[in-house]
């Protein structure tokens, strides 16, 4: 039986495979070896330390704003690592994993926040649309791009990440119902982190699961234990698979938790207790999986540190070479609308300068 048969998301089960003290639930094996799985801590501890670094770079001025990833590890490195060269990653705007996972440079995306256009475009061969700060806007992209695909034959895949805010928004729900009729291979990875800035998940839908949404528009939907990578990995890779053999769409719900601020726009502690954040803290994707290889004699302190240091290296690096770049002028906003500008944009661009001399 497959899980999407077996996780029927109108049963309410949530998909699990590794527990919070590292051991394996019961029956339960590991989708991938002991040695990817420490490839894949590692992506998942570069990616931590590399979030707190660009919310240091905010707190410090030397970033516009930013959308910390903190909690959502499993989710983004579990889902994007399966996807295969010519597959499509359609992002929101948390996600620094799966972009990073793709091979995007980080410096590129340190860019994006430094507001640095440049930030938005991906080397050549790198399939990741640019960050999409509209709320839910860019499942429709992804929903085009993999019905173009199917068009013309290809066996490209897309995956599109977004919020449980964003499935309440009509293009959650458009792109979802296309999906369906037309089979388009995309799988819909929904991190349910509790929040939509200060909306609890209680007060977004009625639903018992989001992951059930998909029975409406005739696909599968699974919820699963979006902190634990092993269950990410299979739910996905059975979605991948399924996009790949034209056995259409699929939608995914991780149940995770975002441990920071929404961005670094706001204050956590205006909209939800300490209480509420308590419960969550060990089941930390990170912390589960260092749990399970410690048991594997393959993760240690000596590890950690030099993972630390190898990783904070080639941060360092990058800030540096993202800091390098010119930083962009005002005037460039009005520049590229039109070959020539207009007008009434030669008037605001005046009116911009005029404020800032
Ligand atoms: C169309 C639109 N409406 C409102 C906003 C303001 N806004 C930015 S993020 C956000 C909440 C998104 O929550 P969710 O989809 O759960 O994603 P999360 O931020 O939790 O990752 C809102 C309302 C926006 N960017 N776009």
């Amino acid at each position: 039986m497959s899980l999407m048969e077996e996780y029927n998301p109108l049963k309410g089960e949530t998909f699990k495979i590794l527990k919070p003290d590292g051991t394996l639930e019961l029956g339960a094996s590991p989708p991938i070896d002991d040695q990817k799985t420490l490839t894949l801590y590692q992506k998942m501890l570069f990616i931590r330390l590399a979030d707190q670094r660009c919310l240091s770079l905010q707190r410090q001025g030397r970033f516009g704003t930013y959308a910390p990833i903190w909690g959502q590890e499993a989710c983004q490195v579990g889902s994007a690592y399966l996807l295969q060269k010519g597959d499509w990653v359609f992002p929101a705007f948390r996600e620094i994993g799966a972009t990073l996972m793709m091979g995007i440079p980080l410096k590129t995306y340190l860019l994006y926040w430094m507001g640095n256009e440049m930030g938005s475009r991906a080397p050549e061969g790198i399939n990741v649309m640019p960050v999409s700060i509209p709320v839910g806007t860019h499942m429709l992209h992804a929903v085009g791009a993999a019905w173009a695909a199917k068009i013309k034959g290809e066996k490209e895949i897309t995956l599109t990440f977004f919020g449980d805010g964003a499935t309440s928004q009509g293009d959650f729900h458009e792109a979802m119902n296309f999906a369906g009729v037309f089979k388009t291979p995309t799988v819909f990875f929904c991190q349910n982190n509790q929040f939509a800035i200060s909306v609890p998940r209680s007060m977004q839908t009625a639903s018992a699961t989001l992951a059930q949404k998909a029975i409406a528009y005739g696909f599968d939907g699974v919820q699963v234990d979006g902190n634990d990578l092993f269950a990410v990995i299979v739910a996905t890779r059975e979605a991948v698979d399924k996009a790949r053999a034209g056995q259409g769409p699929t939608l995914i719900e991780g149940v995770t938790f975002r441990f920071g601020p929404h961005t670094t726009a706001d204050d956590p502690t205006k909209y939800r207790t300490e209480e509420e954040v308590e419960p969550w803290k060990p089941l930390d994707p990170l912390v589960r999986l260092r749990l399970y290889l410690k048991g594997k004699t393959l993760w240690s302190e000596e590890v950690e540190q030099r993972m630390t240091e190898e990783a904070q290296k080639e941060i360092d690096e990058a800030v540096k070479e993202a800091e390098a770049v010119p930083v962009p002028q005002p005037e460039d906003i009005f520049k590229y609308v039109y070959a020539e500008m207009t007008p009434p944009l030669k008037e605001q661009l005046e009116y911009v300068k005029s404020t800032l001399t």
